[in-house]
Formats: structure tokens, C-alpha cells, sequence
């Protein structure tokens, strides 16, 4: 579709949705709330993704802007970063466990609720790709180490060597002293997390990583799991998480964004929200980032973190903006 026409579907849509009044993720209608959403302009069709990543955002945006759905905008545009051996944090190119395994974890979440995900997954770059066939062509939600490579292998996918020169070098620098630490925003920077929402309103995100730098072999993050890392609820928004996994999973960082925005919150509200709950629970939470972005039914955005230094992109009609999240540490 031509950028002129895809534009007045866009406002044609917008005009659609400020008109209805949104009841929000609750049938009975006396106890449904009306949404903050009303009135405000909608900016559908609208991507965003953790950190700075324009290749991935324009990506999607390319699919949005064809007419694609959400679920391809969004798989399609965090394969960018799968494939681009400079992100050391997802894909090829990501950087191993301490026993120099790249492992991979991944999800993918659609607008009827549907979700597929892979943990531990070996020599297969588009991880994600994986995970979305687990959700299409199987009764399960996520498959795990041997079984979903032996999978993906049924489906086709190339078996890679996933650990480039690069990665390889810095993990045997770094057996020298054996040290886990992560380094706040460097060390294990730029997992993708990315919700889209479709010129037919509807929702779809996914989640990909290698992971923690230099964990335990057999370890697993919140990217692949679903609620933690990533939550879609198409009658409410969706919400997405970058950080140490661990304490996502604590508190079901995503699910818990997802319903507080289906109780009123915006997403900007929804993510402070989401990460003050973990400040909270952390006396040390100084020493490690978490970084929420979310989106509403009405493409409205936030993001929020713990650290300065986390940013998110979004690709609208509004343009493609890299966004500076605000933090919780001000200082
Ligand atoms: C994990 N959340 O495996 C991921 C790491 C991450 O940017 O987000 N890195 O815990």
C-alpha cells in the first residue's frame, strides 16, 4: 500500500477508535471500567522495542506498512537482531554461557492469546522463528534444550555455529577470572523485546535473547517466558521486559503491566508501576537494570527503568523515534 493511503486508513482507524468508548478486559458491564484511553488520539498502527534498534523498529514498520499483521511485524523485525552478529545479546553472535554455549531463549505471543517459546535452544539463529512454530504447528507453548532443536531441525531450520570470534574471545577474557557480574546496560545490553499493533487494531509482540552473559549452563531468563518477559492481552495492550530475568520472573514483570494498565493505568504508569514493585523486593536493586516498554489498545506507549541508559524505539506515523526512558534512579 502506498505511504498516502496507509497514512488515511491510519486516521481513519484513529477516528474509529476515539469514538468507542473502550470497556476494558471485563465482560460483566457493571463492574467494567471505561478505559483512560477515551479521547485520547490513537496511534495505531504503531511498533516498539526495548533499546535502540532502528534496523528491527523499521523493519516491522515495513510490514505494518504493507498491510502485514502484527504477529509477522514482530517476529520479522526481531529476526534483524537475531541475524546481526554485533548484538552480543540475541542471536548469532550472542555471547555463551560460562561453558561457551550460546543458548538462546525466545517467545512470540499473537492476538488471540496464542504463544510459543523456546528455551535453551542450540545452533539456530532465528530462535524466535522456532518459537513461533512451536505455537503454529504444535499443542504446546515451549520446548526446551535437545527436543526444540530436534524440532526445529524437523522444520528445516539451519543448524549454525552461533559463537562468533568476537564472543569467543571476550568469554575466554573472561574465564581469566570466572567473575558473574553483570554490567549494568553493557554487559547484557540490547535483548529485544517488541509489541506491534496492526492497522486492525490488534496486537501481537515477541521476546529474543542469548541471555545473561556467562550464566550457568542451563539457565533461563524471562524473555521465553510468557507473563515474564512478555504479555498480550488484545483487549488491553501488551508489555515487554529487558533486564536480569530473574527478577521479572519474580513478580511476572509483563503480566502484571498488563493488568494494571487493564485496571486504567497508561503504560508509562503501568511500567513505573511494574518496576517499583521490584525496587520494592531488592535492598541491592542499585546494583542491576530492568527495563519495561508497553503499549496500549490505543498505541499509546511508556517505558521505564531502573538505571539511566535505557532507551526504546517506536516507528509510527508519528516517525521513528529512539526514546530515553525515564528512570527510577534519578541521580
Ligand atoms: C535475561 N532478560 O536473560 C534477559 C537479559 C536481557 O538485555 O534482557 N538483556 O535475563
Amino acid at each position: 500500500m502506498k505511504r498516502r493511503k496507509f497514512l488515511k486508513n491510519s486516521a481513519a482507524g484513529s477516528a474509529g477508535l476515539m469514538a468507542t468508548p473502550i470497556l476494558v478486559g471485563c465482560k460483566d458491564k457493571k463492574v467494567a471500567k471505561e478505559s483512560t484511553l477515551i479521547g485520547k488520539q490513537s496511534v495505531i498502527p504503531i511498533v516498539i522495542a526495548t533499546w535502540d534498534v532502528p534496523n528491527a523498529t523499521a523493519k516491522a514498520w515495513e510490514v505494518l506498512e504493507a498491510d502485514g499483521n502484527a504477529l509477522d511485524a514482530v517476529e520479522k523485525g526481531v529476526m534483524m537482531e537475531e541475524a546481526d552478529v554485533e548484538n552480543q545479546s540475541v542471536g548469532k553472535g550472542g555471547r555463551p554461557d560460562r561453558d561457551g554455549n550460546v543458548t538462546l531463549d525466545a517467545c512470540i505471543m499473537d492476538k488471540d492469546g496464542n504463544c510459543g517459546s523456546v528455551v535453551y535452544l542450540q545452533h539456530i539463529t532465528h530462535a524466535v522463528s522456532v518459537a513461533r512454530k512451536v505455537m503454529e504447528d504444535t499443542p504446546h507453548v515451549m520446548l526446551a534444550g535437545q527436543g526444540a532443536l530436534q524440532f526445529a531441525n524437523e522444520k528445516g531450520f539451519t543448524q549454525e555455529n552461533l559463537l562468533t570470534e568476537k564472543s569467543k574471545l571476550e568469554w575466554m577474557e573472561w574465564k581469566k577470572t570466572a567473575k558473574y557480574q553483570p554490567v549494568i546496560n553493557i554487559e547484557n545490553h540490547d535483548t529485544i523485546g517488541m509489541l506491534a499493533i496492526d492497522k486492525n487494531g490488534d496486537i501481537s509482540g515477541a521476546c529474543t535473547t542469548s541471555g545473561m552473559a556467562y550464566k550457568i549452563g542451563g539457565r533461563v531468563g524471562d524473555s521465553p517466558i510468557i507473563g515474564a518477559g512478555l504479555f498480550v492481552d488484545n483487549e488491553v495492550g501488551g508489555a515487554t521486559a529487558t533486564g536480569v530475568g530473574e527478577e521479572v520472573v519474580k513478580t511476572v514483570g509483563s503480566f502484571l503491566i498488563v493488568e494494571l494498565m487493564r485496571q486504567g493505568k497508561s503504560p508509562q504508569e503501568a511500567c513505573e508501576e511494574g518496576v517499583k514493585r521490584i525496587v520494592a523486593k531488592n535492598k541491592n536493586y542499585k546494583d542491576f537494570q530492568i527495563g519495561f516498554i508497553a503499549v496500549n489498545k490505543n498505541g499509546e506507549t511508556g517505558g521505564y527503568c531502573i538505571q539511566p541508559g535505557f532507551s526504546y524505539r517506536t516507528f509510527s506515523k508519528d516517525g521513528h523515534i529512539n526514546h530515553p526512558s525515564k528512570a527510577y534512579i534519578t541521580s
